[in-house]
């Protein structure tokens, strides 16, 4: 099993950092790497410990694990103060950051792209994508517009200059002319970033060969997914996404590591959904059942604070990740926040103006309206925060886990049931 791909099922906020830091790093066969392939700091990926909670945002998971190395791989976007304050905050926790790879490939995200993020969606008013502000939008937008700056152009301060200033072009006449803000110089902006070149240089590396020569030689590899499936924006509830692949397709490309050489892709699944930002979400509760989950469940971005949509499961959904990613088998988290519920509805199907879906429609406006068809099962009222085998479980839980797995194709390999590294059941 040498590269194993981690990607989130729903909206995100599954639980990736828990089950990376566990199938990939801590587990009984613990890997080498530790790959992050997409994304920014717009991730938060929790780490329970013992009695320590880590919130990662740019750094992998694996960093946590004494042994593994720790990758930003090429398609990950990086804005450097952030990632050197939390390489900090990690140093003074006692971390060792100092196996940490960086990809010269990956793009960097300046001050520009985040102003233009949180600009943008001020301007878009009722409109907006609800988006962290971190800049994500605009750092993938600059890429695929050919005008990014990558973090091996910090080496060398001309071609540093040049790239800047090909990026200016269009964005001083969009913060000037459109958003009423003073235009940027490019001395300004070199002035804040060539000093990052000498903090970063020693992590900057040819990431791509080096997992491929890793795997040449018989390591294991965990790529780590940020957001989640239905955030991916080929494939996600578009224009309410992100602005990168975090499907399994994704990992590939944000990583240089060939298809071939992946043989299993586990889907972080919540025993029920929650989404931040805007946009459809047909299980939406806006009674106390959603504020039971919110509560319970801690449902609160790890980035920005903000308190995230809570919903039922959803079937469709789950059905539709293992489609896109191909996934290879589920990791169920937080079961244990459903505990105390009398009935727990599960969405199985949508009603779109009369029609049945199963699938997820191709139409977003079919999306837009979809109305969940609910099957509801019995609750549980034992606490399972203890249980470590499927038979530790209650039979109304251990219905509840074989009904999603049934409806969700793809097998179910361990189960969350509180938030630390132990408090999992391992099924195969
Ligand atoms: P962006 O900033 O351009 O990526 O935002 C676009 C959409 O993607 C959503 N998004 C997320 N959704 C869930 N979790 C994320 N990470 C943080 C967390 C979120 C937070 O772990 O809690 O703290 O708010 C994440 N990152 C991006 C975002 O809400 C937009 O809908
Ligand atoms: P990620 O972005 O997918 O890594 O998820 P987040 O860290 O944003 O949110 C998941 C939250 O659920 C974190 O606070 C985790 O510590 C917590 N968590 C993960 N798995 C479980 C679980 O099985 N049960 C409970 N109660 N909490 C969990
Ligand atoms: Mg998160």
């Amino acid at each position: 099993m040498p590269v194993i791909v981690l990607v989130g099922a729903q909206w995100g906020d599954e639980g990736k950092g828990k089950a990376t830091d566990l199938l990939g790093a801590a587990g009984s066969d613990p890997v080498d790497y530790v790959v992050r392939y997409q994304g920014g700091n717009n991730a938060g990926h929790t780490v329970v410990i013992g009695d320590q909670s880590y919130a990662l945002h740019l750094l992998p998971s694996g960093i946590l694990t004494p042994g593994c190395t720790p990758v930003i791989a090429n398609g990950v976007v990086i804005d450097p103060g952030v990632l050197l304050h939390e390489i900090a905050g990690l140093q003074e926790r006692g971390v060792d950051t100092s196996k940490l790879l960086i990809s010269g490939n990956a793009h960097l995200i300046t001050p520009y792209h985040t102003t233009l993020d949180k600009t943008r969606e001020r301007f878009l008013g009722k409109n907006k994508i609800g988006t962290t502000g971190r800049g994500i939008g605009p750092t993938y937008a600059d890429k695929v517009n050919r005008i990014g700056v990558r973090v091996q152009d910090l080496f060398d301060e001309k071609i540093l200059r040049q790239k800047v200033e090909a990026a200016l072009v269009d964005k001083n006449h969009l913060l000037v002319k459109i958003y009423n803000r003073r235009a940027l110089t490019v001395d300004e902006v070199i002035e804040e970033f060539l000093p990052f070149a000498d903090a970063l240089r020693p992590y900057v590396a040819d990431t791509s060969l080096v997992l491929n020569r890793a795997l040449d030689e018989g390591k294991l590899i965990c790529l780590e997914g940020s957001q989640g499936t239905l955030l991916d924006v080929d494939h996600g509830t578009y224009p309410f996404v992100t602005s990168s692949n975090p499907t399994a397709g994704g990992a590939c490309t944000g990583s240089g590591i060939g298809p071939t050489r992946i043989d299993r892709v586990c889907g972080i699944l919540k025993a029920y959904t929650t989404r931040v930002g805007s946009g459809p979400f047909p299980t939406e509760l806006f009674d106390e059942s959603g504020e039971f989950l919110r509560r319970v469940g801690g449902e609160v971005g790890v980035t920005t604070g903000r308190a995230r949509r809570c919903g039922w499961f959803d079937a469709v959904i789950a059905r539709y990740a293992t489609r896109v990613n191909g996934l290879t088998d589920f990791f169920l988290t937080k079961l244990d926040v459903l505990t105390g519920l009398e009935r727990i509805p599960v969405c199985v199907a949508y009603d779109v103006d009369g029609v049945r879906h199963d699938e997820m429609p191709m139409s977003q406006t079919d999306f837009f309206h979809a109305k969940p068809i609910y099957e509801e099962f019995p609750g549980w009222t034992e606490d399972i925060t203890g249980a470590r085998s499927l038979a530790d479980l209650p039979k109304n839980a251990q219905a509840y886990v074989a009904a999603l797995e049934e409806m969700s194709n793809a097998p179910i390999s361990a189960i969350g049931v509180g938030p630390g590294r132990d408090q999992t059941i391992e099924i195969r």
